[in-house]
């Protein structure tokens, strides 16, 4: 490991130290928050040099800034990606990546299942001028294969889904992809870098909302792309960020950020642990009628979780026996878990995706792309493990009082 330059070292040492050397900032442990918005040129030579970019110098925030540079570089280290560029949401990063990706005519292949904003951009802003989008069931890698035309220029999923957690086979996706010059993008989000790394698996970009797990504590609005061509990252960043979106991070954001990245990987190891015990206490109880967890024996993609996922996260998708009304009760009877959209947090945060994420599908929407009216999301937190089972077992038992009334 390169010590003096902090590059170097297993995940957790990167997420704290890459990129960062207190010797070259007056000793600061902690990096300090460049907060300029613009940048002095020593001559109008160097200035015009750093337009031309002969010179690799600092210019304006909206294209770059240190602070956001030790972020991203630090990114690109965790997910093993050539570059990496920082954003003010999750959404800036997934329209950014999109608008400098694609041309009307050109075709986007999506997963059946996205997160509703996503699943909206697509519809409402990339439609409008001009790209195609459809939609296959990416848990069947086959499906993919069948659907890609030569117009199709994105493959475009999230693993697992929001809010469903079905699974896609990135690398399986990825040879289809390739073999049809089409690029894959997954958003990330609901693993973080710490448990899946899709250009390791041969996607080309990961996008992430690091208003989740990665910053963690719920405190910010935040967003990155990775990406395996420095070149791609470039485009999205001269035309994506700089024009088309200006959806650029503060730099008071990249330190909340980078202060979470140092957690990480302990704070996963925690959600996973609890919400494998919530997943396997929701399974038992007579109220429920299927929980999508991928650490549970029950879920049918099992084997390719293990395969693609270091541990089994964070989210747990449940449906109970007695539909809306039950998944009603269940919400309004929680007393410590936190009723909010959202995930990634300490705080456990359950929320209702047909009323809440996902109201922009309509309902035949929803039905078609998987998500059932009476399905409810947990973002498992970081709360002592009794306190959740109990919370949460109450919740099951009004549930299953209301589904025996109304049976
Ligand atoms: C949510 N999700 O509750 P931001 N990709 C994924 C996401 O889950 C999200 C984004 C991108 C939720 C937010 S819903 C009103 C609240 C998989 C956000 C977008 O722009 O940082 O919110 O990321 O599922």
């Amino acid at each position: 490991m390169d010590h003096a330059n902090k590059h170097g070292g297993g995940f957790a040492t990167r997420a704290i130290h890459f990129g960062y050397d207190p010797a070259a900032n007056q000793g600061a442990l902690v990096p300090p928050i460049y907060t300029s918005a613009t940048y002095a040129f020593p001559d109008t030579g160097y200035g015009g040099r750093c337009f031309t970019g002969d010179e690799q110098g600092y210019i304006y925030t909206r294209l770059s800034n240190p602070t956001l540079s030790l972020l991203e570089g630090r990114l690109a280290s965790l997910e093993q990606g050539a570059a990496a560029i920082v954003f003010g949401s999750g959404m800036g990063a997934i329209t950014a990546t999109l608008w400098s990706m694609l041309a009307p005519g050109d075709e986007v292949l999506a997963d059946l299942t996205l997160y509703g904003c996503t699943f909206s951009f697509m519809h409402h802003g990339l439609a409008q001028f001009g790209v195609v989008i459809r939609h296959v069931d990416m848990s069947k890698p086959e499906n993919v294969a069948a659907a890609i035309s030569a117009k199709t220029r994105v493959v475009y999923l999230e693993t697992p889904a929001n809010p469903n957690m079905r699974l896609s086979d990135i690398a399986a996706i990825a040879t289809i992809a390739h073999q049809h010059g089409a690029r894959v993008v997954v958003d990330n989000t609901y693993c973080s870098p710490y448990l899946q790394q899709p250009l390791t698996l041969g996607a080309d970009v990961s996008v992430h909302s690091m208003t989740k797990y990665l910053s963690g504590h719920g405190d910010v609005m935040a967003g990155s792309a990775i990406f395996a061509d420095p070149e791609l990252a470039q485009r999205v960043r001269v035309y994506g960020l700089k024009d088309m979106t200006g959806a650029v991070m503060s730099p008071q954001d990249a330190f909340l950020v980078l202060r979470g990245l140092k957690t990480l990987a302990l704070r996963m190891d925690r959600h996973c642990q609890n919400a494998q015990q919530v997943a396997e206490r929701i399974a038992a109880h007579p109220a429920t009628a299927v929980v999508h967890y991928p650490g549970l024996a029950s879920f049918p993609q099992r084997e390719l979780a293990r395969r693609q996922m270091r541990q089994m996260g964070g989210m747990i998708a449940l449906e109970l026996r007695g539909g809306l009304e039950a998944g009603i009760r269940f919400m309004d009877a929680l007393k410590l878990v936190t009723r909010a959209v959202s995930l990634g947090d300490a705080e456990t945060l359950a929320q209702h995706p047909a009323s809440m994420t996902h109201s922009t599908y309509t309902p035949e929407e929803r039905a078609a792309h998987g998500i059932s009216e009476g399905l409810v999301r947990i973002s498992v937190g970081l709360e002592d493990i009794d306190d959740l089972l109990a919370d949460i077992g109450q919740a099951l038992d009004c549930a299953l009082d209301a589904t025996r009334r109304a049976a």
